[in-house]
């Protein structure tokens, strides 16, 4: 389907930024929502702005809209009711909006903290159990499914983008192995915007070596990442968390925030075995 008009949500966010500068002018019309100021509309911009629980406003927000890059919600860990608002209540109106509107494609900006728990020293693909470490991975685990209930009962089209660490470079050790250059960043979401799929899940990752996640997903859909992490190591591995839950699980410090269980159980290989 030829994509009019593109709606990014969260586009005064940090990613939602760097997106609407690199598909500025590349569709018709690009409709831009937030409950953040979002400065003036540019040429071919529409300006939308409202909290995603308006389940009306955000209906009416995705008429004629093609595609979806659904960055919008809560980015990190929150109490229960603002992740249930802004993540689950919020994607579930831009998910029905879509439906209503007959929208083609999806892209959702989904998180390693979906996957949290896992021991960094196994490696999992896009098939692995859903591991949330805090409320708002599960959220992200739940608009994953949320991907698959619209992708397989109604057609929509719903890639769900695992982000790693996207920000301009790397931060701490930890990033070393999550990181995503804005440039990859961008790639893939030109791939969920043309590849022909139904329901596909990837990482947002760039081509570090120390990454915990097999990505081959996204390479059979044509991601070859121009950027890697070990251009910043001497910067930063030296940045770590103090911290054996932190430092063991791949969410890091999201892993560790409020952790009450047994480490042990969830390592592969037992400290003394
Ligand atoms: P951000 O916080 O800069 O952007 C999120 C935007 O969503 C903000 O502008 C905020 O105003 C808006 N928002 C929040 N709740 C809202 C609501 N209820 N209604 C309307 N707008 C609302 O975060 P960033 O870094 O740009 O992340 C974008 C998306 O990517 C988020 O969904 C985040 O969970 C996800 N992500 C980002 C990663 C990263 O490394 N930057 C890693 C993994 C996932
Ligand atoms: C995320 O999901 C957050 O949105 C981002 O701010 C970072 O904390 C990132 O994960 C990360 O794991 O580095």
């Amino acid at each position: 389907m030829t994509i009019n008009r593109l709606l990014i949500t969260g586009a005064g966010g940090n990613l939602g930024q760097v997106a609407r500068q690199h598909f500025g002018g590349k569709y018709p019309h690009i409709r831009l929502s937030d409950r953040a100021d979002m400065g003036a509309a540019g040429p071919g911009e529409e300006i939308v702005q409202c909290d995603l629980t308006e389940r009306d406003t955000v209906s009416q927000m995705l008429d004629g809209v093609d595609a979806v890059i659904h960055l919008g919600g809560q980015p990190d860990e929150a109490d229960w009711d603002t992740v249930i608002n802004s993540n689950l209540i919020g994607a579930i109106n831009v998910y029905e909006g879509a439906l209503k509107a007959g929208t083609d494609r999806i892209l959702f900006a989904s998180s390693n903290h979906a996957i949290g728990m896992h021991d960094r020293a196994r490696t999992i693909d896009h098939t692995c159990e859903a591991r949330p470490d805090t409320r708002y991975g599960l959220s992200k685990a739940f608009g994953e499914d949320l991907g698959r209930l619209y992708a397989y009962k109604h057609g929509i089209r719903c890639m769900n983008l695992r982000i790693g660490s996207c920000f301009p470079k790397p931060f701490d050790a930890r990033s070393l192995s999550t990181w995503l250059s804005f440039r990859d960043f961008c790639q893939l979401l030109e791939i969920g915007l043309t590849a022909d799929y139904q329901f596909e899940i990837v990482y947002g990752v760039s081509d570090n070596p120390t990454s915990w996640w097999d990505n081959s997903n996204a390479e059979r859909l044509g991601y070859k990442p121009q950027d890697t992490a070990e251009d910043y190591r001497a910067e930063f591995a030296h940045m770590t968390f103090y911290d054996p839950v932190g430092e063991s699980l791949q969410g890091g410090m999201f892993s560790a925030k409020e952790f009450t269980g047994d480490l042990n159980s969830l390592l592969v290989k037992k400290p003394d075995g």
